[in-house]
């Protein structure tokens, strides 16, 4: 389904396993950081509204989505870490630019989640136009680290 027919801050809590004890790591892409500011913060404020507490949230911050790969696999590894969320916001452009980072970003990050088995969350808002990214980074269309976060507390309820 688009993601214009389904709000991204939009979701059912109710089997929302305690995450109270769970350690979650953040990576977030510096490229575009307005924008991914506002994914980590909802990413953030959801993990906190659902019962993370804030000492179990690590963050690190990548040079862009390209990078979230390697970010994510550092954080992976570490066996005190349970889930990854990664952020990021690419905007198409003149070039291809856009394809190569979302379809390597979109293998690495399945990739890392298969070879830790733990939740490594695909939170990149790929879109046309800057507009197109506003709007689902805290715009109309809801937030997709509000998105990511959700998914992650879901996939740790597997
Ligand atoms: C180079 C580049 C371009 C052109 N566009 C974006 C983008 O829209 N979003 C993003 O997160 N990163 C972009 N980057 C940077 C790459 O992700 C990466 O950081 C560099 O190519 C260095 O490896």
């Amino acid at each position: 389904m688009a993601t214009s027919l389904q709000h991204l801050d939009s979701y059912d809590a109710s089997n929302f396993i305690d995450i109270s004890a769970k350690r979650f790591g953040l990576v977030v892409a510096d490229w575009n950081r307005t924008l991914t500011e506002v994914l980590s913060n909802g990413a953030y404020e959801t993990l906190l509204k659902h019962g993370a507490v804030a000492e179990n949230i690590f963050r690190n911050t990548v040079p862009g989505t390209f990078e979230l790969t390697l970010g994510a696999q550092l954080l992976a590894q570490h066996d005190e870490i349970d889930a990854v969320i990664c952020l990021g916001v690419v905007i198409r452009g003149d070039t291809k630019h856009d394809d190569y980072i979302n379809h390597a970003v979109a293998q690495g990050l399945t990739t890392v989640g298969l070879k830790f088995n733990k939740p490594v969350i695909f939170g990149v808002v790929t879109t046309n136009t800057l507009e197109q990214a506003q709007d689902r980074a805290g715009g109309k269309l809801g937030n997709k680290g509000t998105e990511a976060a959700v998914a992650a507390i879901q996939m740790l309820g597997f």
